[in-house]
């Protein structure tokens, strides 16, 4: 099923978590932050809907995509978060550029799903253009950032069932 027909925004036949206990952390590039910006809007009026108090969502900055996997390892380290939502754009140019931080940024975050204890939501927007972008940032096909955000409540969901 393409990601046009699924769509992870909480209005399917899944009920998302009451969330209000939770903390996240975000981290979100300065690289395309026209666009990365968008997808942190998403996922923070997400978060309210579903009870996240403002005070337990911590916004970290890093310059790029490949510095996602450093940030939200430090953000792990100190037990304030329940979950990371790491945000990027990478967007197809004429460089080998792409390829390179999608599979860097893509194996790193999911060497720290598996070695972490907490759960790290891949918030990565790999396309291959402006207009692509664009419509996953609020557009035509929705607000990415808000699937992220029921993601990050369904996995602390998910990792409190076998901690409480
Ligand atoms: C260098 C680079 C390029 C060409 N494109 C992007 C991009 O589309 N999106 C993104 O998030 N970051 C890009 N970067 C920066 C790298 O992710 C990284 O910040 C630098 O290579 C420094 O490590």
């Amino acid at each position: 099923m393409s990601s046009q027909q699924f769509s992870l925004d909480g209005s399917g036949s899944f009920p998302v978590p009451d969330a209000t206990d939770m903390r996240f952390g975000i981290v979100v590039t300065e690289w395309n932050s026209h666009i990365t910006d968008r997808l942190l809007q998403g996922a923070i009026q997400t978060f309210s809907k579903y009870g996240v108090r403002e005070s337990n969502i911590t916004v970290k900055r890093v310059p790029g995509s490949f510095e996602l996997t450093f940030g939200c390892a430090q953000l792990a380290k100190y037990g304030l978060v329940d979950a990371i939502i790491a945000i990027g754009c990478v967007i197809r140019g004429d460089t080998p550029h792409f390829d390179y931080i999608c599979q860097g940024t893509t194996q790193g975050l999911t060497e720290l799903n598996v070695s972490g204890s907490i759960p790290v939501v891949y918030g990565l927007l790999t396309v291959n253009s402006e207009e692509q972008a664009e419509e996953r940032a609020g557009g035509r096909l929705g607000n990415k950032g808000s699937e992220y955000a029921i993601t990050a409540i369904k996995m602390v969901d998910y990792a409190w069932q076998f901690q409480k």
